[in-house]
């Protein structure tokens, strides 16, 4: 089933697995937890699949040192997890210190199983109180963000060296604020522009700040990348919308933070849309301040088109977004994806391993390289529709050959100079997939959610010899090669 060579990675080379507070945590009201806009968020109805939230999850929060234990068992040198900013900021202002110690006794957990924390300050889970004082679109959010960084350096300063302002900022902006399909679901196109820069100055100020009271910490951020191709390559309309769809979720993110400056064409594009008082003097300066980890989040490919004219109806009935819902595509509304027809995970997303090596590649060569800024695969992983057999083992034979392909794809980029550090499977559990719920499983281990018990799939057992090896094996039929 795969294919290819033996691969060696270097012995430094971080493997790890990833999850986010409110994806596996549950305990929603735990300590003091306060809420987030994600449990307000979900009891809309309609908003997640089958009404499902995050309260109960994978009571991680409860569970935690068996998954630990877990993750020594599954050879990982890393863990990647996220801490609810709700449970620290109840009320987006007043500490509170026993949501603060579960990520104390976390860290404690992991180091005594030799697994290196990877901390993401921020996956999404805005306290409730703070959406309520105007969300990301204030200004003053970013400053309570860095309060925020300042407060769990304090306790966790000591005992974390990794550190990662933001999870995918594209999402918090453009599907929270202008699809309107994740929390806290609102369809204001200029909401989202002043959310993207918001998150970006927060990420910059809290980079800052950290920089400060710790020269010596690895910091960055992590950003989605799709790898973006026009359905029609020989028409120069979609090749425009290719253009703007990777300048509106690639360029728009990594350029402030590597070049100091939004991509002229996306402003463009924008026209009036852009709100001429967000960017004030010093904005872009804080926002590029330097960061030594750019965090790569890789699932597919996607194709794109200009609108759905008539003689393209047969695709515009395949297409992965119906256009006449909000689209994240701020200014760029007219641009749809759609399906070329080539394979596809669960979520319908295009299965592409060389997506994940240009893009690599082209991160190297343009954004980090030339600044020493290295880079690691913070998520990278498939659903699938997984079914346990009579003993409750699942034989996720597609979730293998996806990491295979991909693992191949980053060593191909290393192989040709990129400077990748790390991998980090997206999940180390099922879990609470977003709008989906729990219909959608990432995960390399099997959650049963009536009784909270985990068990690996063939994909972990795979992941772990990986791991354990630093060694991708070949099909048998070519000697190793490195
Ligand atoms: C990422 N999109 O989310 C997140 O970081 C994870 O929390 C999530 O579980 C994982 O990928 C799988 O979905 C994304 O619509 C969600 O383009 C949606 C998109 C991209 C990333």
């Amino acid at each position: 089933m795969t294919a290819g060579p033996s691969l060696s990675f270097p012995p430094d080379f971080l493997w790890g697995a990833a999850t986010a507070s409110y994806q596996i945590e549950g305990a929603g009201a735990a300590d003091g937890r306060g809420e987030s806009i994600w449990d307000t968020f979900a009891r809309v109805p309609g908003k997640v699949l089958h009404g499902h939230d995050g309260s109960v999850a994978c009571d991680h929060y409860h569970l935690y040192p068996q998954d630990v234990a877990l993750m020594r068992e599954l050879n990982l040198s890393a863990y990647r997890f996220s801490l609810a900013w709700p449970r620290i900021f109840p009320d987006g202002r007043t500490l509170n210190r026993a949501g603060l110690d579960f990520y104390s006794r976390l860290v404690d957990e992991l180091l005594a199983a030799g697994v290196t924390p990877w901390l993401t300050l921020y996956h999404w889970d805005l306290p409730q109180a703070l959406e309520e004082a105007g969300g990301w679109p204030e200004r003053d959010t970013a400053l309570r963000f860095v309060d925020y960084a300042a407060t769990v350096h304090d306790a966790l300063g000591d005992r974390v060296h990794y550190w990662t302002t933001l999870n995918e900022p594209w999402c918090s902006a453009f599907l929270g604020y202008a699809a309107g399909v994740h929390a806290p679901g609102r369809t204001e196109p200029q909401a989202a522009l002043r959310a993207a820069h918001h998150l970006l100055l927060g990420h910059g100020l809290a980079t800052q700040e950290l920089r400060r009271r710790d020269p010596s910490l690895s910091l960055g951020l992590t950003l989605n990348f799709t790898d973006t191709h026009p359905l029609d390559p020989a028409t120069e309309r979609d090749q425009d919308a290719a253009r703007r769809i990777d300048g509106l979720a690639n360029r728009f993110f990594v350029e402030p933070v590597t070049l100091g400056a939004y991509p002229a064409d996306v402003l463009d594009d924008l026209g009036d849309l852009w709100p001429q008082d967000l960017v004030h003097d010093g904005d872009l300066e804080v926002i590029a301040t330097p960061i030594d980890v750019l965090g790569v989040n890789y699932y597919a490919t996607q194709t794109v088109t200009a609108g759905c004219p008539p003689e393209r109806a047969a695709v515009a009935a395949a297409q992965a977004r119906r256009h006449d819902l909000p689209s994240p595509s701020v200014g760029s509304e007219h641009v749809v994806g759609v399906r070329r027809g080539i394979p596809v995970s669960d979520m319908g997303w295009e299965i592409s391993p060389d997506g994940l090596s240009d893009l690599l590649l082209r991160l190297h060569k343009d954004y980090t390289g030339p600044q020493g800024v290295r880079l690691v695969v913070t998520e990278n992983g498939a659903a699938a529709d997984d079914r346990p057999d009579a003993a409750g083992f699942v034989d996720d034979r597609d979730r293998v050959d996806y990491l295979d392909k991909h693992l191949r794809a980053v060593h191909d980029a290393v192989s040709r100079g990129a400077d990748v550090d790390g991998y980090f499977v997206w999940s180390l559990l099922d879990n609470f997939e977003w709008a989906w719920g729990y219909t959608k499983r990432f995960g390399i281990v099997r959650v049963d959610y009536d009784t909270q018990e985990r068990t690996p799939k063939a994909s972990a057992r795979w992941y772990a010899d990986v791991a354990g090896s630093g060694l991708i094996s070949g099909n048998g039929a070519q000697a190793p090669t490195t």
